[in-house]
């Protein structure tokens, strides 16, 4: 998941400030620490971590809560604010329909594969993208990127023969009459040496890229933004596409060092697969790690698997039956892992671990089960006592057990959405004080 410890964090120390009876200094002091301590652990520069704890810490003593905000709840929206500039703004990158988009970074940082990704984002979006590798370095790279351009089915581009890619990448446009998105895979070396950028630096000046994104890899923490200083000394870099954010513990600390040097992180890869790849927005990204979840992303996830918003936002309702349930199991389905959906929502910590690892199997058999109920079971699961459950247990082929232990599943998730209900109105709060957080 994607920084899983930076969230754990960040959702601790607001939690307990939560809890607190009285906020006065030492709170607040006790409550900074607890940040300090969690972005200094995702290897956030140790300045950047005190400037931004000595303005929470400020802000959260001196400013008076505007409206009806406690101080602590005034603390976490300064917190979020802090947070928000610490990533770096967020603005979008337009992409149009003749760009050539350029990919550079260092080996093993995640170019081809974001390549890919970035196509497929591409496509979504209802432009037309193609692919050209040219990369000669690594010679597997031409099957890499034809296997994946395959996979997600757009043009694709290159030579296992070629020698120089300059002219790889000119032959490619020619096939391509130059229409469409063109991204084109650049190669790698093992360290950012002069070779490579003498490379790139041809490259840019013979092609004219609109666009060119540095690729880093979000393991390397900190170090993503020396990278990024490096790049652009030698050539011109629009922005930074992170990948790896779902494997780093260190993630918090690269997306700041990027935002640090002024390079902007437009997209994130937060997995291995095509799909794993998001644009990056700071807002967004900053309440889901404080837990205030991220309805776009989960509506987004809802419209890509062909959903209307009103389902997506059914998963998420206070009514909560076991026909809820029923279209959550469908839904899942569509949607990609519970674990990935959930992700997304708010306050998430409190999900029982079993609930995100259930797995495929048993949500499918719990179908047929409900399968088995009445209308008037499956709005109120309460009346199935013993008969009843006998029953359905009898008529979807079932033990009585899993019959039972939907029922358990049943409570504890409409026990789960119940206290989210709950943290939905702290966000209604927060969004009324000007806060743009959440929903
Ligand atoms: N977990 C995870 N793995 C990723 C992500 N992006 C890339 N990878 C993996 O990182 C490895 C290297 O990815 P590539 O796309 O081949 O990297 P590259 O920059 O093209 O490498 P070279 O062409 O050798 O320079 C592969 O095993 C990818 O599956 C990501 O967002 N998350
Ligand atoms: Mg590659």
């Amino acid at each position: 998941m994607v920084l899983d410890k930076l969230r754990d964090g960040l959702q601790g120390a607001v939690t307990s400030l939560r809890k607190a009876v009285v906020v006065d200094k030492k709170t607040v002091k006790e409550y900074t620490k607890d940040i300090q301590k969690t972005l200094i652990s995702s290897d956030v520069n140790v300045e950047l971590v005190f400037a931004l704890s000595k303005n929470i810490e400020e802000r959260g003593l001196l400013e008076k809560p505007p409206g009806a905000l406690s101080r602590g709840e005034n603390l976490i929206r300064i917190t979020y604010d802090e947070l928000v500039k610490l990533l770096g703004a967020g603005e979008k990158i337009p992409l149009n329909e003749n760009d050539r988009i350029l990919l550079v970074g260092t080996q093993g940082s995640g170019k081809t594969t974001t390549a890919a990704k970035l196509a497929r984002y591409i496509k979504k979006k209802g432009l037309n993208p193609k692919l050209i590798c040219a990369d000669t370095f690594r010679l597997a790279a031409f099957d890499q990127l034809r296997q994946l351009s395959e996979q997600i089915n757009v043009p694709f581009y290159g030579s296992p023969e070629g020698k120089n890619s300059l002219s790889i990448i000119k032959n490619g446009l020619k096939e391509f009459k130059d229409e469409g998105v063109i991204i084109i895979d650049s190669e790698g070396r093992h360290k950012m040496n002069k070779e490579l950028m003498d490379e790139i630096g041809r490259i840019c000046s013979e092609i004219k890229p609109d666009k060119t994104f540095l690729v880093l890899d979000a393991t390397t923490g900190q170090q993503a933004g020396e990278q990024a200083k490096a790049f652009r000394k030698h050539s011109q870099v629009d922005g930074v596409i992170l990948t790896k954010l779902d494997g780093s513990a260190k993630g918090g600390g690269a997306i700041s060092a990027c935002a640090a040097t002024g390079a902007p992180v437009y997209f994130v890869g937060v997995g291995e697969h095509v799909e794993d790849f998001e644009e990056f927005d700071s807002e967004r990204f900053v309440s889901r790690l404080i837990g205030f979840g991220d309805i776009e992303g989960l509506l987004e996830r809802a419209q890509e698997a062909d959903l209307d918003e009103e389902t997506a936002k059914r998963i998420m309702s206070g009514k909560f039956t076991l026909n809820e349930v029923y279209t959550q199991i469908e839904q899942v389905g569509k949607m990609g892992s519970m674990k990935k959906i959930m992700e997304l929502m708010p306050f998430q910590a409190k999900i029982p671990k079993e609930m995100l690892d259930m797995q495929e199997g048993k949500m499918q058999r719990w179908k047929v089960i409900m399968d088995s109920m009445t209308g008037k079971e499956m709005e109120d699961p309460s009346i199935i006592k013993k008969d009843r459950l006998g029953r359905v247990a009898e008529g979807s082929g079932s033990k009585p057990e899993e019959v039972r232990e939907l029922l358990v599943y049943y409570k504890k998730m409409k026990k789960m959405m119940k206290s989210m209900g709950d943290e939905r109105k702290l966000r209604r709060l927060m969004k009324r004080m000007g806060g743009n957080i959440g929903m």
